[in-house]
């Protein structure tokens, strides 16, 4: 008696300790929100109450970063926990690129799997799926779930990319075997449609720069498509689609149930292009669709919120909200992004944007919420994405990390000021460097502007050096008055890109 006494305490306790130390994790990756669209950053006009509710009860980071101004490098690094630029095809992906990530690497999802976690994915994928020839009326051969997911309902690359369907696993979900999908980056199917031969199709978008192929549902998009059409979505209902998947991820995977814990990366496209809110949301913000999106997304957060604190989850659960990369206002549509926006400021008062190297492009919302663990606070800790890998290990007693990614989990926590020292930063395969307060950029030759999302991306053939600290918006360069400096800088920054 006395024993099985002891026995049972033993094994509470072990429970009790695993419930602390191994809680359900849910990265939340908006795609192209800047630190000024979300509203405890108090920079932007929008409203985002529900993001606010995790950033006044958790640790809001002032110095958070995605490693890159574009997607594909960004959620590569969020992933393997390796710096993008190490990897020669990690650029913006068009919709039929094979896999990007390799199924023999060790990526986040394989790292929580390794330590008994149910996984899953939802949302924008764009890093690749299978070999390079897909057949999208088949079983797909490379998914997220040969990177450790179990599951995954993810659009294969970006809303303004073909194929514009989902898929579920291994399959392109609703397609029906007698009307089949084609897929083609280079030329189109013969009698097919484009926003060239067919403006007329153009019912909800026109585009601006690029973005001229295929239409469907009345916005053209980049790559030609045929085919598929029960299988292709409908833009309004994007949201509520993704979250529905994300809502059954966690039915179905209740710790109660499963008795293990969950790790679910959901990623929101919005507000990325093409903006297409669901009618509940159009014309909500006054500020164009772009706004009307960021709502949406909002809604989203508060809706997966609302989830976990039914199931009683919310003590248990650390939830990370950030963005891939910084914001852009025409990225390709007409639609109106500019002209409606008034006194907003997603680029957070920070200078360049989505594809620069200056701040905003990389500088993104950044927030750690854990109900009841995670005390609320303002945090300048220098934390990064691409240290999810060997920070999230530590938090569930794995050991898996990489070359890159190093282990701030106390900054994540909350419980320290000290993130990394340095940081390796990428736009459009250009570099810059963060040390410190300083931000060094190499000389770079090219038009300092991209003109068609009007840009500043960051480059110079001068040295550019920045004390971002006293002059947050890189007013000024001041790599002349500081030689010494910038040679520690330069050299600090040849040390770090060591391939
Ligand atoms: C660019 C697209 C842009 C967007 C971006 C990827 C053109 C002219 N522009 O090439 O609209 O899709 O790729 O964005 O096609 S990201 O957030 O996924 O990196
Ligand atoms: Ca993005």
């Amino acid at each position: 008696m006395k024993y099985t006494i002891i026995a049972l305490l033993l094994i509470a306790q072990t429970v009790c300790a695993q419930k602390q130390t191994r809680p359900n994790v849910i990265v939340i990756m908006a795609d192209d929100l800047g630190r000024g669209d979300v509203s405890s950053y108090k920079k932007g006009t929008i409203q985002t109450p529900n993001i606010d509710k995790l950033a006044s009860g958790g640790v809001r980071f002032t110095n958070g970063y995605a490693t890159s101004a574009t997607c594909t490098p960004s959620r590569y690094a969020f992933l393997t926990g390796k710096y993008p630029w190490r990897n020669d095809r990690a650029k913006i992906l068009p919709g039929d690129a094979p896999m990007l990530i390799d199924t023999a690497s060790t990526t986040l999802a394989d790292m929580f799997k390794s330590q008994g976690y149910n996984t899953g994915v939802v949302g924008k994928w764009h890093l690749g799926l299978g070999d390079g020839n897909v057949d999208w009326n088949k079983d797909i051969s490379e998914t997220p779930n040969d990177l450790g997911f179990d599951y995954s309902y993810i659009m294969a690359a970006t809303n303004d990319r073909v194929p514009t369907v989902y898929v579920e696993n291994r399959r392109v979900k609703g397609l029906q075997s007698n009307d089949s999908l084609f897929v083609n980056y280079d030329k189109n199917f013969e009698g097919v449609p484009t926003a060239i031969s067919n403006p007329e199709l153009m019912t909800k978008l026109k585009w601006h720069h690029g973005h001229n192929n295929s239409v469907h549902n009345g916005v053209p998009r980049i790559g030609f498509m045929t085919g598929g059409k029960s299988a292709l979505w409908v833009d309004e209902n994007m949201a509520d689609e993704f979250l529905g998947k994300t809502l059954g991820f966690i039915d179905n995977n209740l710790p109660k149930k499963t008795q293990k814990p969950f790790f679910l990366y959901y990623a929101l496209h919005q507000p990325h292009v093409p903006r297409v809110p669901n009618p509940r949301f159009a014309g909500k913000s006054g500020l164009g669709v772009r706004g009307d999106v960021i709502l949406e997304a909002d809604w989203c957060v508060g809706e997966l919120i609302k989830k976990l604190k039914k199931e009683g989850l919310l003590n248990n659960t650390l939830i990370i909200f950030s963005s891939d990369n910084g914001p852009v206002l025409n990225d390709g549509y007409y639609d109106e992004a500019v002209e409606k926006l008034g006194k907003h400021d997603p680029f957070g008062g920070l200078r360049g944007g989505k594809y620069s190297l200056f701040e905003a492009g990389t500088k993104v919302p950044f927030i750690a919420y854990w109900q009841g663990t995670i005390k609320p606070k303002v945090s300048d800790a220098l934390v990064c994405q691409v240290d999810f890998l060997a920070s999230f290990a530590q938090l569930i007693g794995a050991k898996q990390t990489s070359e890159d990614s190093q282990n701030t989990l106390d900054a994540f926590l909350g419980k320290s000021e000290k993130g990394r020292g340095e940081l390796v930063l990428e736009a459009s395969g250009r570099l810059a460097f963060r040390q410190g307060n300083y931000v060094f950029i190499p000389s770079y030759k090219g038009n300092p502007l991209n003109k068609e999302v009007n840009i500043e991306i960051g480059i110079s053939t001068d040295l550019q050096l920045y004390d971002i600290k006293n002059d947050p918006a890189q007013r000024f360069n001041i790599a002349k008055d500081n030689p010494e400096k910038v040679k520690e800088m330069q050299s600090a920054f040849k040390n770090a890109t060591k391939k």
